[in-house]
C-alpha cells in the first residue's frame, strides 16, 4: 500500500486548509471542507473493504450512498491540518444513516458537525453539475461583515458584490444565495443551504460565513476568495462617499465580453 499522506489530493487538501487559516478566515475550529473522491483515487492507498469503525450521521442522503469523501473533523483547527492530517481529517464512505470511517480521526474523533449541510449541498450540486466535487465552509472576515450592513436578499447581495470588482460577474455569474441567521450544525440549515445550492455555487450564512462549491479544490477556493475580495472592497468603501461604481450597463458589457450566463434579473 502507498502512504496516503503522500497522495496529491490529501496534500492539496491540507494546503488549502492552511491557506484559509493564514488568510484569517478559519479561526479556532471555524470552517470545514469536504472533497468527493473516486474509488480509483483511493485504491492503492486504503483497503476500502476494511472500515476502521462506523459513525452515525443523524440524517440520510440516499443519492450519496456508497460515495467516498475526505472531510475535516469536528472541533479540529484548520491551522493543525497540514501538520497532522491523520488526526484532523477522515476518509468516510456514506451509508444509509451511518458512515464508515476508512482512515483518519485517529484520536477517536468524527467528521464535522456541518456534515448535513456538506452532503446535502454535494447532492444538490451533483444534480446541477456532474463534475462537482468540493464543498468548503469558511468564516471570511469581510463577507461576514457585509451581512451586517447589506439587506439579506440574493439580489441585493449579489449586485453589491458584482459592483466591487470587474471579474466578479465572470467568476460567479450565478451570484450568491443568502440565508438569514440560522442555527448551524442542524439538518434544517443543511436543507436550506442545499435548496440554494440547486442554483448557486456560493451561499452566505448571515452573521456566520460562506459555503462554496466547485469541481476541484482550486476552483472552489478561488470562488471563496473572489467573493471575499469583493466583500473587502465593499466594506473598505462602505464608510466613504462612493463616487464611482461598475454600472449595470458595464456589468452587461463584461458578461457579454466573457460570454457568461448571469442572473439578468439581478441588475436593475
Ligand atoms: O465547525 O464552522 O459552522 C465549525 C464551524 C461550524
Ligand atoms: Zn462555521
Amino acid at each position: 500500500m502507498k502512504n496516503i499522506l503522500t497522495a496529491k489530493f490529501l496534500t492539496d487538501f491540507a494546503a488549502t486548509a492552511s491557506n484559509m487559516y493564514r488568510l484569517g478566515w478559519d479561526e479556532r475550529n471555524g470552517g470545514n471542507i469536504s472533497l468527493m473522491l473516486d474509488e480509483s483515487e483511493l485504491s492503492g492507498y486504503l483497503n476500502l473493504n476494511k472500515p476502521v469503525r462506523t459513525i452515525p450521521m443523524g440524517f440520510s442522503e440516499p443519492s450519496l450512498e456508497g460515495k467516498l469523501f475526505l472531510v475535516t473533523g469536528t472541533g479540529k483547527y484548520f491551522k493543525n491540518v497540514e501538520g497532522d492530517p491523520e488526526t484532523n481529517l477522515g476518509v468516510i464512505r456514506v451509508g444509509k444513516t451511518d458512515a464508515e470511517l476508512l482512515w483518519g480521526y485517529k484520536d477517536g474523533g468524527r467528521f464535522t458537525s456541518e456534515l448535513p449541510a456538506h452532503l446535502m449541498s454535494h447532492a444538490a450540486r451533483l444534480k446541477a453539475d456532474p463534475a462537482h466535487r468540493v464543498i468548503m465552509h469558511s468564516h471570511p472576515t469581510y463577507t461576514l461583515a457585509m451581512t451586517y450592513v447589506v439587506p439579506l436578499t440574493d439580489k441585493e447581495f449579489t449586485r453589491a458584490l458584482w459592483q466591487m470588482c470587474t471579474e466578479c460577474i465572470v467568476v460567479f455569474p450565478d451570484g450568491v444565495g443568502v440565508l438569514p441567521w440560522m442555527l448551524c450544525g442542524t439538518n434544517e440549515i443543511g436543507e436550506a443551504t442545499a435548496e440554494k445550492m440547486a442554483s448557486y455555487r456560493s451561499v452566505i450564512w448571515a452573521q456566520h460565513g460562506l459555503y462554496a462549491a466547485g469541481k476541484d479544490l482550486d476552483e472552489t477556493f478561488g470562488l471563496l476568495e473572489t467573493v471575499e475580495k469583493a466583500a473587502q472592497i465593499y466594506m473598505l468603501t462602505a464608510p466613504l462617499k462612493r463616487l464611482n461604481t461598475i454600472t449595470d450597463e458595464q456589468l452587461e458589457i463584461i458578461a457579454k465580453a466573457f460570454k457568461v450566463t448571469y442572473r439578468k434579473d439581478f441588475l436593475k
